[in-house]
């Protein structure tokens, strides 16, 4: 038999125990832990109901009672030691973040103009201003313009030069040289005279190295008249190349190759890193090639719509990554399109 006196003992104690054990919570986990173990399943208050059929018949109500009690003032502290949890972690959260407005704002990043965009935007500036107008023609091109029209027929060697990718669709391709753009502008102004310049991508299938990417930026020039000579085009291109690189360095031309001018060069310059004494970048010949050119082919002539016993023209092309190579020491043309933000960022006189 348990006497109502004990069971009154138990219920006090318990009450203190539940007061301090709550006080002393930190956390809604420990909270938790307190409840678990005073009104949990095996909780010691839940045990104490389990102590009635041991007390005389007549004291179990008041005893009851008693737990009852008990139980609920538990459970109402319980529910105040939890608002109050809750309440503080708000309150910390929102001083612990809670923003600064008077900090400073940090510096947003501007993005700047591409090194081939920048030397791009030079040479417009250069050509235009010896009268020639900027003008834009397709990168999907027919074999027709890229190769046929340009003296180049299916079974030519120089084909092999101008290995490209083709497209599913027969007959198209992503051109090799922006020279297919000079029937494209001779075809639109013919018979009148021309002086223009066409920028834009090309595209190689071949090997990739420090000196030759798969898809690389070409200027090309076109100049049609009728008292157009070679003198000329070597003007046009040294007044080009002095405004580039600079009056100290020095130039050549040089006797070449290309089905689609007559007769054809290609202009040298010396070697900025030597100085035109010799080393591995010129390959020991003082020289660095910066482009190709030569007058327009009687027969590419006809093909664009112009007769050549009237008119006569000068041609050339030039890689604009290889001329940055050559301004600025570069010695990896596979820099440009790698997309490396610590290479770009050194490009930063430009225009932004
Ligand atoms: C041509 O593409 C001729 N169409 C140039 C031309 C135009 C000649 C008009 C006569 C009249 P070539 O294959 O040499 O020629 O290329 C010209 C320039 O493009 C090169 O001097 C070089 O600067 C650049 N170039 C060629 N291949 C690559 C490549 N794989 N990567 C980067 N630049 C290249």
């Amino acid at each position: 038999m348990v006497q109502i006196e004990e069971l009154e003992q138990q219920v006090k104690a318990l009450a203190e125990e539940g007061r301090e054990r709550l006080e002393q919570a930190g956390s809604l986990e420990e909270c938790e832990a307190v409840r678990v173990a005073l009104l949990g399943r095996k909780g010691k208050i839940t045990e104490l109901f389990q102590l009635l059929p041991q007390l005389p018949p007549e004291a179990r109500p008041e005893a009851g009672k008693l737990i009852n009690t008990l139980k609920d003032q538990f459970q109402e502290a319980l529910e105040q030691r939890l608002a109050a949890l809750k309440a503080e972690t708000i309150e910390r959260r929102l001083q612990e973040e809670a923003v600064d407005v008077t900090l400073p704002g940090r510096p947003v990043a501007l993005g700047r103009l591409h090194p081939s965009t920048q030397v791009l935007r030079e040479i417009y500036r250069i050509f235009s201003g010896m009268g020639f107008q900027v003008f834009e023609s397709p990168e999907i091109e027919t074999d027709e313009h890229n190769f046929q029209l340009l003296n180049i027929p299916p079974d030519h060697p120089a084909r092999d030069m101008w290995s490209t990718f083709y497209l599913v669709e027969p007959g198209l391709l992503l051109r090799t040289h922006t020279s297919p753009g000079q029937i494209h502008v001779m075809r639109k102004f013919a018979p009148e005279p021309i002086r223009a310049i066409l920028p834009g991508k090309c595209y190689r299938y071949e090997q990739v190295t420090a000196r030759s990417e798969m898809m690389f930026h070409q200027v090309e020039g076109l100049a049609i008249g009728r008292k157009i000579t070679m003198a000329d085009l070597k003007g046009v291109l040294t007044e080009f190349a002095h405004q580039m690189f600079g009056e100290g360095r020095r130039f050549r031309f040089r006797a070449s190759y290309f089905p689609f001018t007559e007769p054809s060069l290609e202009m040298d310059m010396d070697c900025i890193l030597c100085g035109g004494r010799g080393c591995r970048v010129c390959k020991h010949t003082g020289w660095v090639e910066i482009l190709g050119a030569g007058m327009v082919h009687p027969q590419v002539l006809r093909n664009g719509g112009y007769d050549p016993q009237e008119f006569t023209g000068f041609a050339f092309g030039m890689g604009p990554e290889r001329i940055l190579m050559l301004k600025y020491n570069i010695d990896d043309i596979r820099l440009f399109f790698a997309n490396d933000l610590r290479f770009l960022e050194q490009f930063s006189g430009g225009p932004r």
